[in-house]
């Protein structure tokens, strides 16, 4: 613990997934830490609804949850998934590993749960969580918040040092839009996603395999669906807002939703008996990139996660993300705690280049979902870069292992898959097959012209 930290009272808005593991993460490092929570708290009052939502984790969030003392418990609340299973039109399937054996995995977790998960944790670390308490407006020069009560009233409470989890709809981004300039950009993607379910056939048993993210691309469109460890899926579906048919906009009733099903999910809908229920009850979710020029105000007000950078969700990377920056800010905080303004700064030096990178990538991998998984030269792509990365695994990684099975920057991963796509276009250009090239020459190539890896990262 950092002497220096003891008696630092910090004030964090939102105790979503970013601002419980954030608020654990500084209580652990000795700092009086204090959380406001819009919603009431989950572990007395139920989670969405009781919906199960999951998310994936992978190697990034799995760190930060480790440095917390976390990692196992999730872990024991997890369903690995090694690869994507792809459903073709036709009901056939393919899984397309996700790393080179059962250690490169990612895994599914349930996003009430892990959130209460990690509110425990906080509190047994000594943070005092306030739920039912939304932030509805900020005083920086005075240093005073104003909170929402359900009841309509509000209260102020002193805060000096104000740390923002809120999320992508953030009221603290908001306060301090009013105060500066940030920079504020909201690119919408024009896609929305509904979610449904597939129940367990029974006994923890699972109507689909277990252990893969399933996905149904379709072009412009797509469906995936991620197990819990209950046995049931929770069913994402990914379209357009409006526009030509098929989007959200042209399926205005659940009679119209089926037929849309039938004809393009048929196997999927097979398996989803409350099909017309969910799509009723389940509201439509937008999609969005955020990016700011400046995520501080001085050495008062920080925000960080979805508040500061909320990206699309196709590389399901957004927490790990987000986990990535508390451990950040905890590390620099702990480091200087009496100068906030430098450790802010600092903070968005190192993050702002990686934030805007998983959004780049987050962006592109919507597109090779969709419809890049079932285009050959795609697939033709995928053959040598398992061909390269077997015979120079110093030099070579693909794109998705960099993201999700190291903890290399998420800047580095996006100039390294550059030069590795370039090089590839090379070796393929006039090819198509692997038959005519000779992968130990590409692969002394690949040694000559790249970089090697970072090691350990
Ligand atoms: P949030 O989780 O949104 O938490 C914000 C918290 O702040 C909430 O508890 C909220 O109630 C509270 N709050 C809001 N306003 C106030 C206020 N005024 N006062 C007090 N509290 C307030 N990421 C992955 O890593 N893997 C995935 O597979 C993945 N899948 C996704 C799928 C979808 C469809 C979507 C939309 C996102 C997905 N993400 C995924 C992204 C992930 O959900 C977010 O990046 C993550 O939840 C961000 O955490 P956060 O704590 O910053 O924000
Ligand atoms: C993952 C795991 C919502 C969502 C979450 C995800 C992924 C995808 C497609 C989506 C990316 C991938 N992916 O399979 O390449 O790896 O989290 Cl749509």
């Amino acid at each position: 613990m950092t002497p220096s930290a003891k008696n630092s009272k910090v004030t964090l808005i939102g105790a979503g997934l970013v601002g419980s593991l954030l608020a654990t993460l500084l209580a652990q490092r000795g700092f009086e830490v204090e959380v406001f929570e819009r919603r009431p708290d989950p572990r007395t009052h139920g989670f969405l609804g009781g919906r199960s939502i999951n998310l994936a984790l992978a190697e990034r969030g799995l760190r930060a949850l480790r440095q917390a003392g976390l990692a196992d418990n999730v872990l024991a609340q997890a369903v690995m998934m090694r690869g994507r299973m792809v459903h073709a039109l036709d009901g056939t399937t393919n899984l397309q590993r996700y790393g080179l054996d059962d250690s490169e995995v990612i895994r599914s977790v349930s996003r009430g749960g892990l959130n209460i998960l990690l509110l425990d944790a906080a509190e047994r670390a000594g943070a005092k969580l306030h739920f039912d308490a939304a932030m509805a407006g900020a005083d920086f020069a005075g240093g005073t918040i104003t909170l929402a009560n359900p009841d309509g009233t509000t209260r102020n409470h002193h805060a000096n040092l104000l740390l923002g989890c809120d999320g992508a709809g953030s009221a603290l981004r908001a306060a301090m839009l009013k105060h500066a300039d940030l920079g504020e950009r909201i690119e919408p993607l024009g896609h929305g996603y509904r979610e449904l379910e597939i129940p367990s056939p029974g006994s923890g048993r699972f109507a689909l395999e277990p252990h893969a993210l399933h996905i149904w691309p379709r072009g412009h469109y797509m469906c995936i669906a991620l197990p819990n460890t209950e046995g049931n899926f929770t069913v994402t579906l990914f379209l357009p807002a409006e526009g030509a048919y098929p989007s959200f906009a042209t399926l205005p009733d659940v009679g119209a939703a089926r037929a849309f099903f039938d004809a393009q999910f048929p196997d999927a809908l097979a398996s989803m008996p409350t099909f017309d229920a969910d799509w009723n009850a389940h509201p439509v979710g937008q999609l969005a990139t955020l990016y700011l020029d400046r995520w501080h105000l001085d050495g008062r007000a920080l925000l960080l996660g979805d508040a500061a950078h909320a990206i699309v969700p196709f590389h399901g990377q957004g927490m790990n993300c987000g986990f990535e920056d508390a451990v950040e800010l905890a590390t620099l905080l702990a480091a200087l705690p009496s100068k906030p303004a430098a450790v802010f700064a600092e903070f968005e030096r190192r993050r702002k280049p990686d934030a805007d990178a998983i959004a780049a990538m987050s962006q592109a991998n919507y597109i090779e979902m969709r419809d890049g998984v079932a285009d050959p030269h795609y697939l033709l792509k995928r053959e040598l870069a398992a061909a390269l990365t077997e015979r120079a695994p110093t030099h070579f990684m693909s794109r998705y292992r960099m993201v999700s099975f190291t903890a290399i920057p998420y800047a580095t991963c996006v100039t390294r898959e550059r030069a590795q796509a370039a090089l590839m276009e090379s070796l393929l250009a006039g090819h198509d097959s692997l038959d005519g090239i000779n992968l130990d020459a590409a692969a002394t190539r690949v040694r000559a012209e790249l970089p090697p890896l970072p090691q350990g990262a």
